[in-house]
C-alpha cells in the first residue's frame, strides 16, 4: 500500500512539474578576499556580542518583555549585507537586532530601546520586536510572523514605481514561510516582476516545532515554484556561500527579473526568546551545530590557516568589539525613561 502512495506521488510530481526549476545548487563557494574576511568577522563578531551581552542584561532584569537572539544565525544577514548597496532596504521579523546592526544602526540606540530608555529608536517604547530606521533603509522588526513579506513586497513595489533600481531584501523564517499572506506576495511579486529577494532563515524550528512536523514541502527554496519564482538553497553558516547567492539574487531583481528566493540553512544556538526551555530539542544537536558549522570560527579558522592575522590579532579584534557593546550596554543602563508625557505621543489613536 504504502509502494503503491509513492509511485502514486511522483507520477503526480512527474504531471505537475513545476514552471520554475530551482537554480542550480551553487557548487563550490568562491574564497573571499583579505579584505572580505576581516569585514565579516567583525560584523558577525558585532551581531554575537550584542546579543550575548542582551541576554546577560536580560538575566539582569533590565531587559523585559520579549527578546529573541540571533546567536548562530549571524552570516545569513552579514553575507546579504555584503552583497547589497546602498538604498537597498532590509525587512525581517521580531529575530532583528543583527538585521539592524548590519544596517549600521547605532549599537547604543538598538541596546537603549531594549531596556526601554528614551536614547532608543523608537524612544524607549518599542522594544526588541519594534525599531525602524529610514536612514539607515531598515524597515523593521515586526512581531507578526510572515508580516514582513506583504511589507517587504510593498517597498519592493515602491522601488519599481519610483524606477529607482533598488532592491528589497525580505528576511523570514522557516516557520513563517507556512503563512498564507507570503504566497499572496509572492504572487504578487512575481506577476509585476518586483525587486524583492524572499532570504528564508531556515533554522528548523519555529518555536517548539520542527520543520519535519509542520511543513508538507520542507525544501522552501522551493516553495516559489508554482509562481514561477526561482530559488537556490545555501549554506547560511557559510558567510561566504550567503554573499555569493546573495549576489546573483540581487543581480537577478536589479536586470528587472522579478523576485527570486534563498533559502539559508542556519540555525539559531538559544531558544526561541528568552524564555524557551528549548526541550523539544537536545543538548547534543546544539552542540554539534556549534563545534562543527559555527559561523565565526570558519572565518576565524580561514584568517589563521592563510596567516592573514595571528590569535594575538584576532584577540584584539574581538576586544575591540567588545569595547563597542559595553558602551552600549553602559548608555542603556544609565539613559533615562522616557517622560510619562511620551504616553501619548507616536501613537495612533
Ligand atoms: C501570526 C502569528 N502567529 C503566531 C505567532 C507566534 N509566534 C511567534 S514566533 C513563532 C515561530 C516562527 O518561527 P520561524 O518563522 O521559523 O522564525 P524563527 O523564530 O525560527 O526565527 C510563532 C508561531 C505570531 N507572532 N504571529
Ligand atoms: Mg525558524
Amino acid at each position: 500500500m504504502a509502494v503503491a502512495k509513492t509511485k502514486e506521488a511522483d507520477q503526480i510530481a512527474d504531471v505537475r512539474r513545476p514552471a520554475a526549476e530551482p537554480a542550480a545548487h551553487p557548487g563550490p563557494v568562491a574564497d573571499f578576499s583579505k579584505e572580505e574576511e576581516f569585514r565579516a568577522l567583525r560584523q558577525m563578531l558585532l551581531i554575537r556580542r550584542f546579543e550575548e551581552k542582551a541576554g546577560q542584561m536580560y538575566g539582569m532584569g533590565l531587559i523585559g518583555g520579549f527578546c529573541h537572539l540571533y546567536i548562530g544565525q549571524e552570516a545569513v544577514v552579514v553575507g546579504v549585507q555584503m552583497a547589497k548597496r546602498d538604498g537597498d532596504q532590509m525587512i525581517t521579523g521580531y529575530r532583528d537586532h543583527g538585521h539592524m546592526l548590519t544596517c549600521g544602526m547605532d549599537p547604543k540606540g538598538v541596546m537603549a530601546e531594549l531596556t526601554g530608555r528614551r536614547g532608543g529608536y523608537s524612544k524607549g517604547k518599542g522594544g526588541s520586536m519594534h525599531m525602524f530606521s529610514r536612514e539607515k533603509n531598515f524597515y523593521g522588526g515586526h512581531g507578526i510572523v510572515g508580516a514582513p513579506v506583504p511589507i517587504g513586497t510593498g517597498l519592493a513595489f515602491a522601488n519599481k514605481y519610483r524606477g529607482n533600481d533598488s532592491v528589497c531584501l525580505t528576511f523570514f523564517g522557516d516557520g513563517a514561510a507556512n503563512q498564507g499572506q507570503v504566497y499572496e506576495s509572492f504572487n504578487m511579486a512575481e506577476l509585476w516582476k518586483l525587486p524583492v529577494v524572499y532570504v528564508i532563515e531556515n533554522n528548523r524550528y519555529a518555536m517548539g516545532t520542527s520543520i519535519t512536523r509542520s511543513s508538507a514541502q520542507t525544501d522552501l527554496s522551493r516553495r516559489g515554484l508554482s509562481f514561477n519564482i526561482p530559488g537556490v538553497e545555501v549554506d547560511g553558516m557559510d558567510v561566504r556561500a550567503v554573499k555569493a547567492a546573495g549576489e546573483e539574487a540581487i543581480a537577478w531583481c536589479r536586470a528587472g527579473k522579478g523576485p527570486t528566493i534563498i533559502e539559508t540553512m542556519t540555525y539559531r544556538y538559544r531558544g526561541h526568546s528568552m524564555s524557551d526551555p528549548a526541550k523539544y530539542r537536545t543538548k547534543e544537536e546544539v552542540d554539534k551545530v556549534r563545534t562543527e558549522h559555527d559561523p565565526i570560527e570558519q572565518v576565524r579558522a580561514r584568517l589563521l590557516a592563510k596567516k592573514w592575522a595571528s590569535e594575538d590579532e584576532l584577540k584584539k579584534i574581538d576586544a575591540s568589539v567588545r569595547a563597542v557593546i559595553n558602551e552600549a550596554s553602559e548608555f542603556a543602563t544609565n539613559d533615562a525613561e522616557p517622560d510619562p508625557a511620551e504616553l501619548y505621543t507616536d501613537v495612533y489613536r
